[in-house]
């Protein structure tokens, strides 16, 4: 759906329970079942990233505790990815701190192999390996890959307030090539980097202008990590992000809203309206790529106790209904 900016600020500003009450009726008229699909994240390559984003643990440019760890080998990477599948998760992400890819490097050609092993064991494979051109990309569709994840993060006005070492334009550039190769699009942002309401929605209005509308939308919480130039943040208001996703949900009705990174500084209260207004996949595992996420029993007993359950391998209730 194309909405205006107008029409996304009217949304989000409705009275509360008008806005997740409607967000909960469209969500149940696509989503009609009670699944969250879990996601499993892996940083096959961690840190030393040629790129300054200012929330980002894995850049060069900041002085973060992280040591940085060359690219996994197809061995390292399967067992990670069999774990994952054991344990419930119908989609597998690796993700790697580069500025992108080019076809010829013996290090993409690694992450190709890795790709075509982890697709026979039937997950969904996601890869985030940064910017694509369409050779890349085909390559990655031919290996197997189901999405390609590329963040747009933020508006494109308040991006060269966080990155200045490539373009808003750059990364829709990727989201282009990624679409021509014919791999799905998972692509959403984070918030509580210092932008305002404004650019949150205008952030919702070029995602929902994409067509088609991306698969999955990641819905991250900033990790305030030490050493960024966003270290001081202040968290995100729960009702804010609830208001966010709700208005996500209405505008990308058939999208997959993944309640992202930040769960650990959120109530399981907070969690679950974010699952009543819309939200409907989780990363899962004690781990995100480089900082902490729930444990797997927490939640687990958390949907056990709103009646959901974890999407089951290709169910149909992974696909939304027209
Ligand atoms: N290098 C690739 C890229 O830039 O697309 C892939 C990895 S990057 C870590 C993937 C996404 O994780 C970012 O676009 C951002 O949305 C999210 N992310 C990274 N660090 C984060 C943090 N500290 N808090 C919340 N989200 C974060
Ligand atoms: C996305 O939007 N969030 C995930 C996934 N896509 C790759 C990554 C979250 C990373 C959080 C910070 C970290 O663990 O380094
Ligand atoms: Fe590098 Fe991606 Fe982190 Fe930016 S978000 S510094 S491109 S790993």
């Amino acid at each position: 759906m194309k909405e205006s900016y107008a029409q996304l600020e009217e949304i989000y500003h409705r009275p509360f329970f008008d806005l997740i009450a409607e967000a909960r009726r469209v969500h149940q008229r696509h989503w009609p079942g009670r699944e969250v699909q879990l996601c499993t994240l892996l940083s096959i390559k961690t840190g030393a990233c040629s790129e300054d984003c200012g929330y980002c643990s894995q850049s060069a440019h900041h002085h973060t505790d992280l040591k940085p760890q060359p690219l996994m080998t197809t061995e390292e990477i399967l067992p990670h990815a069999r774990a994952a599948k054991e344990n419930g998760s119908t989609r597998f992400c690796m993700g790697a701190a580069w500025k992108g890819v080019r076809p010829g490097d013996r290090r993409f050609a690694s992450v190709l192999e890795t790709v075509r092993e982890v697709s026979k064991l039937g997950m969904e494979v996601c890869v985030t390996l940064g910017q694509l051109g369409d050779d890349a990309a085909r390559q990655l569709k031919e290996a197997g890959v189901t999405a390609y994840n590329h963040n747009i993060d933020t508006s494109p006005e308040y991006y060269p307030e966080i990155v200045s070492t490539h373009t808003f334009q750059d990364r829709l550039n990727t989201i282009g090539s990624v679409q021509r190769a014919g791999m799905q699009v998972c692509c959403g942002g984070i918030l509580g980097m210092g932008e305002a309401v404004k650019d949150r929605l205008r952030m919702l209005e070029v995602l929902a202008g994409f067509d088609p509308p991306p698969e999955s939308v990641p819905i991250n919480c900033l990790v305030a990590i030490e050493g960024t130039p966003l270290e001081g943040a202040q968290p995100v208001d729960i009702f804010e992000l609830v208001r966010l996703i709700a208005t996500a949900r209405l505008v990308l009705p058939m999208s997959k809203i993944r309640l992202s990174a930040g769960r650990t500084s959120l109530t399981k209260e907070g969690q679950a309206l974010c699952l009543f207004a819309g939200a409907n996949s989780i990363f899962y595992g004690d781990k995100l790529l480089t900082t902490p996420n729930p444990g797997e029993n927490e939640d687990l007993d958390l949907l056990e106790t709103l009646d959901l359950s974890p999407l089951a391998p290709h169910s149909l209730a992974g696909v939304p209904v027209a």
